[in-house]
C-alpha cells in the first residue's frame, strides 16, 4: 500500500504529466500558425507520450491500493516568441519534471518504498531522452537558424517523428 505522502507525490506527478501534454498541444497550436506542420506533429507525439506517462502513473497509484485524485491543469503559454524560444522552453520545462521525478524518486527511498523506487527508474531513464531530444532540436535551430530552407528540412524531418 502507498503510503499517504508517496500517494500525494505521485498524484501532483499526473498533474504535472497533464500539464505537459497541455503545454506540448499548445505549443503544436503555435506551430501550425506558423505553417510548420511537421515541428507540429512532433509536439503532438509528444502530447500523446505525456499522457501515456500520467496513464502509467494512474495505474500504479491504483495497482498500490491509493486513490488517483485529480486537480486542475494549468493554462499553458499561448504564444512561444519563436521556434528556437519554443524548443528552449521545452528543455527548460523537461529538465524542471526531472527534478520532480528525482524529488519522487528521494521520497520513495526516504519511506524505503522499493516498489515506488523501480517504477521510477523507467521515469528516470525517459527523463534523460526528453532532456536529450530537446537539446538536439534545440541545437539544430540555434545552428540552422529559422528561416528558410533549414527550417523547412527540420519541419520534414520531424514529420516523421513515430512513422519508424
Ligand atoms: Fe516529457 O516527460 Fe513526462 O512530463
Amino acid at each position: 500500500m502507498l503510503s499517504k505522502t508517496l500517494q500525494k507525490a505521485f498524484n501532483e506527478q499526473i498533474n504535472k504529466e497533464q500539464y505537459s501534454a497541455q503545454l506540448y498541444l499548445s505549443m503544436a497550436a503555435y506551430c501550425e500558425s506558423l505553417n510548420l506542420p511537421g515541428i507540429a506533429h512532433w509536439l503532438k507525439e509528444q502530447q500523446r507520450e505525456e499522457i501515456g506517462h500520467a496513464m502509467q502513473l494512474y495505474k500504479y497509484i491504483i495497482e498500490r491500493g491509493g486513490r488517483v485524485e485529480l486537480g486542475v491543469i494549468e493554462q499553458p503559454s499561448l504564444d512561444f516568441k519563436s521556434p528556437t524560444a519554443l524548443f528552449q522552453d521545452v528543455l527548460n520545462h523537461e529538465r524542471s519534471i526531472t527534478a520532480s521525478i528525482n524529488k519522487l524518486y528521494e521520497k520513495a527511498l526516504k519511506e524505503n518504498d522499493y516498489a515506488s523506487q523501480v517504477m521510477l527508474h523507467g521515469f528516470i531513464k525517459e527523463q534523460v531522452e526528453e532532456e536529450a531530444s530537446a537539446s538536439e532540436i534545440l541545437e539544430t535551430l540555434k545552428m540552422a537558424g529559422e528561416k528558410g530552407q533549414a527550417l523547412l528540412m527540420l519541419d520534414r524531418q520531424l514529420a516523421r517523428r513515430g512513422m519508424g
